[in-house]
C-alpha cells in the first residue's frame, strides 16, 4: 500500500522541479471498458493515488500567492442522478481533503473552475511545462499542450516548455512501496503460475489454462494485470494472440504470457511449457538458446547499461545460433502502473523495474518459445523477483512430472 504521504511527497517534489512553471495533469475522460473498470492517467495516479475520477485534474500554479492553490485537485461537479448508476461520490469537505492528502497541502474544486484557474495561473506565471507525453502525429494533441495552446491565444507570452520526462524519470525509480507492491504482484503470479503447471495436458483447453491463472490471481487478492495470451501450437508464434480457445494437443509447445498485478502496480511473466510434459530433443534444443539468451540479458542488466546493451546480449545468442531472424521484437521494457511502463532517455538506474523477454518464432515449425521474468534493479546487478517459476528444462519437466 501507498500512504497519503507518499503521494504528498511526490506532488512537492514535482512542483521544485516545475521551477515556476504551471503544469496540469489530466486524469483522462477516456470510456470505461466493456469489462473491468475504469482507471485514469498513470501519471495521474502516480501523483494523487486516485484511479477512479473520470475527468479530473491536477494543477499546479506555484505562483498562487495561497500556499494553499498551488496544487489543486479538480473532480467533477457532484450529480446525484448520475451517482445512483455510477456509485456514490463525496462531497468536498475536511474528510475528503484528509483522504486523498490535501488538508494543508493544497486545494480540492470542482472541474468547472479549472479553466480560469489555469488562465489566471499561466497570466502570472508565463511559464507553462508539458509533462502528458507528446501525442505522435497525426495523433490528438496531449492534453496539457492543448490547453496550453489555447491559453497562449488569449494571453501573449506564454513560454511553453517541454518537461515530459519529470514524470518519466520519478515513474521509473521506484520506491519501497512501489517495489513492494510489484514484489507482491510478481509473488501471486508465481503462486499461480506453479499450481496451473500442475493440470497442463493434452485436451485441456487454452481457456482453462488461462481460467486457472486468473482464479488464483483474484483469490490472492490481485487482479488481471493485461490480457493472458495462452498459446499452444502455431498460437505460441503469435505475439499478441488472445483467444485462447483451442485444445492442448500432444507434443505442441504452450506460451503463456500473464501475470496479476496487485495494488495498481502489474506484473509480467512467460512461460513456455510442453504440453506433455516432456520437450522433444528439437523443442529442448531451441528452448536451450531462448534460456541461455534470456540468462545473458539477465546478466547484463544492471545500473549504468542501456536497453539496447541488454537487447544485444540476448541477440546474440540467438543470431549465434542462426535464429537471428525468429526473434521479432525488443527484449524487454519498464514496468509499474501499467504493464509497459515509461522508458526513461537515461540508462538503467538502481530501483527500475524491467522485464527480460527474449523468444523464438517459427510458424512452419509450429513452435514459438518465450522466457520472461521481472528484475528489480540493485545497485550492483538485479534481483529477479519471478525466478520461482519453474524455467530450466529439467525443473519444468520435475514440475510436470505426473
Ligand atoms: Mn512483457
Amino acid at each position: 500500500m501507498i500512504e497519503t504521504a507518499e503521494y504528498q511527497k511526490r506532488r512537492e517534489s514535482l512542483q521544485k522541479q516545475l521551477k515556476g512553471a504551471v503544469a496540469v495533469v489530466y486524469a483522462g475522460e477516456h470510456a470505461a471498458p466493456a469489462v473491468g473498470k475504469w482507471r485514469g492517467d498513470a501519471n495521474f495516479i502516480y501523483l494523487t493515488g486516485i484511479d477512479n475520477e473520470p475527468g479530473a485534474a491536477l494543477l499546479f500554479d506555484p505562483t498562487n500567492e495561497n500556499p494553499n492553490r498551488r496544487i489543486t485537485l479538480f473532480l467533477r461537479p457532484s450529480n446525484i442522478e448520475m451517482e445512483r448508476w455510477d456509485g456514490y461520490r463525496d462531497q468536498i469537505g475536511s474528510a475528503l481533503k484528509d483522504r486523498y492528502g490535501f488538508k494543508g497541502f493544497g486545494s480540492i474544486m470542482r472541474t468547472t473552475s479549472l479553466p480560469a484557474m489555469l488562465t489566471g495561473a499561466l497570466r502570472r506565471a508565463k511559464q507553462a511545462a508539458c509533462l502528458h507525453p507528446f501525442a505522435v502525429y497525426p495523433a490528438n494533441v496531449s492534453p496539457d499542450l492543448n490547453a496550453f495552446q489555447q491559453v497562449s491565444q488569449r494571453i501573449p507570452g506564454v513560454k511553453i516548455e517541454d518537461r515530459t520526462q519529470d514524470l518519466v524519470i520519478m515513474r521509473a525509480i521506484k520506491s519501497p512501496a512501489e517495489i513492494a507492491l510489484l514484489e507482491r504482484a510478481a509473488d501471486i503470479t508465481v503462486a499461480a503460475y506453479r499450481e496451473a503447471i500442475k493440470y497442463i495436458k493434452p485436451g485441456l483447453n487454452e481457456s482453462q489454462v488461462q481460467l486457472a491463472l486468473e482464479t488464483i490471481y483474484k483469490q490472492q487478492g490481485g487482479d488481471i494485470g493485461y490480457g493472458t495470451i495462452v498459446g499452444s501450437g502455431i498460437n505460441g508464434t503469435v505475439l499478441h494472440y488472445i483467444a485462447n480457445d483451442q485444445p492442448l494437443k500432444d507434443g505442441d509447445l504452450l506460451v503463456i504470457d500473464s501475470a496479476a498485478s496487485f495494488g495498481g502496480y502489474v506484473s509480467d511473466i512467460t512461460r513456455t511449457f510442453p504440453v506433455s510434459g516432456k520437450f522433444t530433443p528439437d523443442q529442448r534444443e531451441l528452448y536451450e538458446v531462448v534460456l541461455k539468451a534470456e540468462l545473458a540479458a539477465i546478466k547484463a542488466a544492471r545500473p549504468g547499461a542501456t536497453f539496447y546493451e541488454v537487447d544485444s546480449a540476448a541477440r546474440n545468442v540467438i543470431e549465434k545460433a542462426g535464429l537471428g531472424d525468429a526473434f521479432i521484437h525488443a527484449i524487454g521494457h519498464p514496468l509499474g502502473l501499467v504493464v509497459h511502463d515509461v522508458v526513461p532517455d537515461h540508462p538503467i538506474k538502481p530501483n527500475m523495474v524491467i522485464t527480460i523477454e527474449p523468444g523464438i518464432y517459427l510458424p512452419d515449425r509450429k513452435i514459438g518459445i518465450r522466457i520472461e521474468d521481472d528484475l528489480v534493479i540493485t545497485k550492483t546487478g538485479n534481483r529477479n523477483i519471478t525466478s520461482g517459476v519453474p524455467k530450466t528444462v529439467k525443473e519444468i519437466e520435475a514440475a510436470m512430472g505426473r
